[in-house]
């Protein structure tokens, strides 16, 4: 049990991308159409009822990959990150109903070791509702400032943990963090030195997020040797916005091709 946390003190979620900068996150409404939401979720639960489902969807699967490149995702990432955009990193968070998976307070900068930047952000599709009854995310705002790395702890219990790591915060600051609450279709986008996480669900409704990992083209720097998706999977960096400045001769050039 988590404890509750008080109305007066449940933050509003910030939907001005001009504020991205001070708060570190900003929330986008209604990007894909009931349809598309019905399409993607219904292919996630082919893929999980299959096992199929394994971490970079938009590597192995190019309905995923067109998701990264939807008109309206690439638009909210613009509207942070600027023209010249890097999509090199996606995942599923599915949470079924009374799930205790849950995710720690964690940065996501330190996870991605062959990157290097601080204009790079994940951008979470919204494939449910999400609120805090079926554990939506969570944020703390403006933790990303000064892009410093926090020390993180190896997690003790493990049990329903997504992550091995965590960086402690103080039961004040857990106070004040934001849950970004969304209707299916909205999008939230997140700095990677940003503090989030989110609780187990003990909801009876599902709760799935489509995360993609986005880097500004021109700033971004990624070691594509380095690069990988799980074990050894050698992944591509895919070029998806701008025009041409940012591509590079070891990007997968993807303007064109969905
Ligand atoms: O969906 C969640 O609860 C966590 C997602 C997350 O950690 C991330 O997008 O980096």
């Amino acid at each position: 049990m988590t404890t509750p946390i008080p109305e007066c003190n449940v933050p509003e979620c910030n939907e001005d991308p001009a504020k991205f900068q001070e708060l570190g996150y900003c929330v986008f409404r209604n990007r894909l159409s009931a349809e598309e939401v019905a399409r993607y979720s219904q292919d996630l639960n082919e893929k999980i009822a299959h096992d199929q489902f394994e971490g970079e969807p938009h590597y192995y699967f190019q309905l995923w990959r067109k998701l990264c490149c939807h008109p309206q995702v690439l638009d909210a990432v613009r509207a942070i990150l600027g023209p010249e955009l890097i999509l090199f990193h996606s995942s599923v968070f599915v949470k079924q109903p009374l799930d205790e998976k849950r995710v720690e307070w964690h940065q996501d900068n330190p996870y991605w070791t062959a990157v290097r930047g601080t204009d790079v952000v994940t951008a979470w599709v919204a494939l449910d509702d999400v609120d805090e009854e079926n554990s939506c995310m969570k944020v703390i705002a403006g933790s990303h400032q000064g892009h410093n790395v926090m020390e993180m702890k190896k997690i003790k219990d493990m049990t329903g943990a997504m992550l091995s790591s965590k960086v402690e915060i103080s039961p004040n600051t857990e106070s004040e963090a934001v849950p970004i609450v969304m209707k299916a279709g909205d999008v939230s986008i997140h700095d990677s030195f940003v503090l989030h996480g989110s609780d187990p669900n003990m909801s009876n409704r599902r709760r799935a997020g489509y995360t993609i990992r986005y880097g500004n083209a021109l700033t971004t720097e990624i070691n594509t040797e380095q690069h990988t998706g799980g074990e050894d999977l050698a992944l591509p960096v895919y070029y998806v916005c701008g025009s041409g400045q940012g591509l590079q001769k070891t990007y997968q050039d993807l303007r064109a091709a969905l």
